[in-house]
């Protein structure tokens, strides 16, 4: 275990794209407007608009579409339409066990976003518990200048009454990251945007999801939900017919995945932080097996698409394309990364399915092979 590196006394937290799953909203209300002025959003301004204050991010947008109105215009059109998908944001995994956790453990916590106070109440009264676990919250229209100003950090710090220095800052992005090294916090970046954490150097700690955040690094009360070297996450369930992969599992790692198409679910993938998982797996006819699978964009091979690559742990003898296949997904193992070679991505892998494999005798994984999904059809 790492020696923490400084005595962190409070946390600070980012809102958007940090603890809520905000961009699968905005992407929708700015399609949907840019659609009115019969244009279409393709996504490529995301990257410029994380983490902005809503009229710099309409800034931003109004200049790439060359819409004829002002930013000030289109912040006004769009605000009631977010107000009113605020109801439908879900919470990024490991949200809510980092604010209980942290709660439990009299950590303070602050939230400091560059959205308005007011949008910020709206969205948090929607979570359980969450309005009441923050000692401090401040939005961008409360200070002179939101993000990557350090203002907003600042002004959390001292309305929590904690030294700057003993402030860790949690950020998905590079406003945020900045702002919280200019007041000279430690911060670990979150990135919400995929393929984006070589461009979080200025943090202290890049980290894939919410779910690999490790407090003791920071002097701060470890997690205590990890069991055997997994996570429990709520179960989650996907399935279709086996299709083709890029025919390289068996060939080239020796493990074969069962492919699923991504199409159906597009959400689901889109909610799920890449990493390593666990589960039970039922294939139609031929029984229920335990089952370790990568989601996310296999780095070694730098895939453009987030696929999902289930290896079912029992030896079969022929392949079983388009065979139905039923997932329940359990726990969580570890980050995907990347590998220097492909004999060290091989030797993880096998360790993953160790530890997937003694871990789903535990009662609280077993329990799930019953599972009524897994023999559906
Ligand atoms: P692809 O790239 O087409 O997915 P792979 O080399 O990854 O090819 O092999 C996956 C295929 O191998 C599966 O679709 C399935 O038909 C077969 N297969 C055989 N044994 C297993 C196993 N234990 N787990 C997953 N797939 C298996
Ligand atoms: N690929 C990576 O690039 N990084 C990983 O960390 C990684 N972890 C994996 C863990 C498991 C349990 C499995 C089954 C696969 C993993 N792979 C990983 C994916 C591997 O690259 C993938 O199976 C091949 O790309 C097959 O197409
Ligand atoms: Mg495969």
């Amino acid at each position: 275990m790492s020696v923490a590196r400084r005595l962190i006394k409070c946390v600070i937290l980012d809102l958007d794209g940090t603890l809520l799953n905000t961009d699968g909203i905005v992407c929708n209300v700015l399609k949907v407007s840019l659609g009115k002025y019969g244009k279409e959003w393709d996504g490529r301004e995301t990257l410029k608009i994380v983490g902005k204050t809503p009229l710099e991010a309409a800034s931003a947008v109004v200049e790439d579409y060359g819409l004829p109105c002002s930013p000030i215009e289109f912040v006004s059109e769009l605000s009631p339409q977010f107000s009113d998908q605020w109801c439908n944001i879900k919470a990024l995994p490991g949200a809510n066990r980092l604010i209980k956790h942290l709660k439990s453990n009299g950590v303070p916590m602050a939230l400091a976003s560059n959205s308005p106070r007011e949008s910020i109440d709206a969205k948090i009264s929607f979570h359980d518990g969450w309005k009441d676990s923050f000692s401090v919250i401040i939005g961008g229209d409360e200070v002179r200048t939101g993000k990557p100003s350090p203002d907003i950090f600042f002004e959390a710090a001292r309305r929590l009454k904690i030294e700057p220095s003993s402030c860790l800052v949690i950020e998905d992005s590079l406003p945020g990251v900045t702002a919280g090294k200019a007041a000279e916090m430690e911060v670990v970046a979150v990135p919400s945007l995929p393929k984006q954490s070589h461009l979080f150097t200025a943090a202290d700690e890049v980290i894939n999801s919410l779910l690999d955040l490790q407090l003791e690094k920071w002097g701060l009360p470890p997690f205590a939900d990890w069991v055997e070297r997994t996570l429990p996450v709520d179960p989650w369930y996907i399935g279709g017919p086996v299709i083709k992969g890029f025919g390289r599992g068996s060939k080239v790692l020796g493990i074969p995945t069962a492919n699923l198409s991504t199409k159906d679910y597009s959400d689901l993938l889109a909610e799920h932080p890449a990493g390593v998982y666990f589960g039970w797996a039922g294939l139609s006819g031929r029984g229920i097996f335990k089952m370790v699978m990568s989601i996310g964009w296999n780095p070694y091979f730098n895939n453009k698409e987030k696929t999902i690559e289930p290896w079912l742990l029992h030896e079969f003898t022929e392949d079983f394309y388009g065979e139905e296949l039923k997932l329940v997904i359990v726990g969580y193992i570890r980050p995907e990364v990347n590998f220097p070679t492909l004999e060290s991505l091989i030797a993880k892998i096998h360790e993953d399915r160790r530890v997937a494999e003694s871990a789903l005798e535990l009662p609280m994984y077993s329990s799930h092979k019953d599972d009524s999904y897994l023999r559906s059809s």
